[in-house]
């Protein structure tokens, strides 16, 4: 992550002052918090941002019990972890509802990666089985459209290509389209301009006015600071934004505006563009880009994925399971604290061609983790190893001994079906290289 490089270092010198204190003194705690907020200040972070964050710092530094197990050092780097973290707020996911047609407008100016984000989007919600169909919504510039186009077709995407000279009637004629082939998302790719212009603001308002859409996200240049956050202004006195993309994450930028987007637009960043390719689009972990910035995460991520990574070994047994159709709870149970480590198992699958009813999203979210976790672990091995054996009876003792309802023990057993049906999918996988490659 070449992106936010110079904070972290910045940043690190500020922890170094701190580790060389035993103690910390007021004047201590003073003097590497100036650095903490030069450095904030230089990665072009809004002013506003660095001071309240500071500040938050300050204080808790000063009221901390003393935390046998952490140095101060440590526990200045954990607040303010903590601080940045809550700054960018929660991930949140696209607003996508099953069976109701979504649209997804992206919207920015010139250049910032609209064309090239819509179809990493529509890749990325391929491969979580939903299809979705890119809609080119330049009505100057016919290269705009040809770009989409190429972009889809050399993905294998959908694209549509009937469009009409005017917006309006473009958008009610796709959406005719999708009703009749059964697609339930369309990206809409909108056309830039070099700044914002009343001609844009306008034709875009009368869309907006119009349609209903599930997301208007900002795309957003990372190279371009402080400057997107007032364009994103712009954009939010027009239509309601859902949040935020921000491309180019692989570029050197300072990265502030990142992190101030949230806090200056109130709307969360969905995703970020990590290159140029189809497949460099990241969902946008706060707490995992945050860790990274202020570098606990480090050592942390790489303990965790070495003892996570399905090694080689365990991902032939698992091939194996899943070919003799012996998967069963225990290794459900497994595989989704592989989930919630993050990485593996999800990415392999999220990898996977499109697999109708996987519901990628449900996997990851940390509640349903729990909940799950809880459930099984209340059951018995033969449970585990058995779940048809789990009738009325048990689900109650279980649901007692867990602390859900009998309605989550239902609703896991679903998930669990599913995910052995979608696992079946799989079969077709012949060698591990294979799944390993798709990592
Ligand atoms: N390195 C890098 N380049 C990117 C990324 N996203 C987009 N680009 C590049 O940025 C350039 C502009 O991207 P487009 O997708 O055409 O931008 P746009 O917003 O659609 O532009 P207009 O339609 O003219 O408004 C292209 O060369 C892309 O390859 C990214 O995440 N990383
Ligand atoms: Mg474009």
């Amino acid at each position: 992550m070449l992106i936010f490089n110079s904070l972290k270092n910045n940043l690190q010198k500020a922890f170094k002052f701190f580790r060389s204190k035993g103690r910390l003194s007021e004047q201590d705690i003073k003097e590497g918090l100036r650095e903490i907020r030069v450095a904030l200040l230089e990665a072009d972070v809004n002013y506003k941002i660095v001071k309240e964050v500071v500040k938050r710092v300050e204080e808790q530094a000063r009221s901390q019990k003393v935390i046998e197990s952490l140095t101060p050092a440590e526990q200045i780097i954990t607040i303010l972890y903590n601080e940045l973290v809550a700054i960018l707020g929660d991930a949140v996911p696209l607003n996508i509802v099953p069976n109701e047609t979504n649209l997804i407008m992206l919207v920015g100016l010139q250049g910032n990666g609209k064309t090239t984000t819509a179809a990493k989007l529509a890749y990325f919600l391929k491969n979580q089985g939903k299809k979705a169909l890119l809609i080119p919504f330049d009505f100057k510039r016919p290269a705009a459209k040809e770009q989409l186009v190429a972009l889809a077709e050399k993905n294998s995407l959908e694209v549509f290509k009937d469009t009409l000279t005017e917006p309006v009637p473009t958008l009610k004629k796709a959406l005719s389209y999708m009703q009749k082939n059964g697609i339930q998302i369309a990206i809409i790719d909108t056309a830039g301009r070099k700044e914002i212009d009343e001609e844009m603001m306008h034709e875009l308002s009368d869309v907006y006015a119009k349609f209903k859409f599930s997301d208007v996200l900002f795309v957003s240049d990372s190279t371009m600071g402080q400057g997107a956050l007032k364009v994103a202004k712009g954009f939010s006195e027009i239509v309601d934004l859902t949040g935020g993309i921000f491309t180019k994450f692989d570029s050197s930028a300072k990265g502030g505006a990142i992190l101030s987007f949230r806090y200056v637009t109130g709307k969360p960043i969905k995703f970020v563009g990590t290159g140029e390719k189809i497949t460099d689009l990241e969902v946008f972990y706060p707490d995992r880009v945050i860790s990274r910035i202020v570098g606990r995460g480090d050592l942390a991520s790489l303990a965790e994925k070495a003892s996570k990574a399905i090694s080689e070994e365990e991902s032939l047994s698992l091939l194996k399971k899943v070919q003799d159709d012996t998967f069963d709870l225990n290794d459900f149970k497994r595989e989704l604290e592989g989930i919630k480590k993050m990485g593996g198992f999800a990415s392999i699958l999220s990898s996977l061609p499109a697999i109708p009813g996987l519901n990628l999203s449900a996997l990851n979210d940390e509640e349903m983790l729990k909940k799950t976790e809880a459930i099984i672990n209340g059951m018995t091995k033969e449970e585990r190893a058995h779940p048809e054996i789990i009738d009325g009876s048990r689900k109650r003792r279980i649901a007692r001994g867990s602390g859900v309802t009998k309605h989550d023990i239902n609703v896991l057993l679903k998930n669990f079906k599913t995910f052995k049906k979608m696992m079946r999918g799989m079969k077709n996988i012949k060698s591990i290289d294979q799944i390993l490659k798709l990592r």
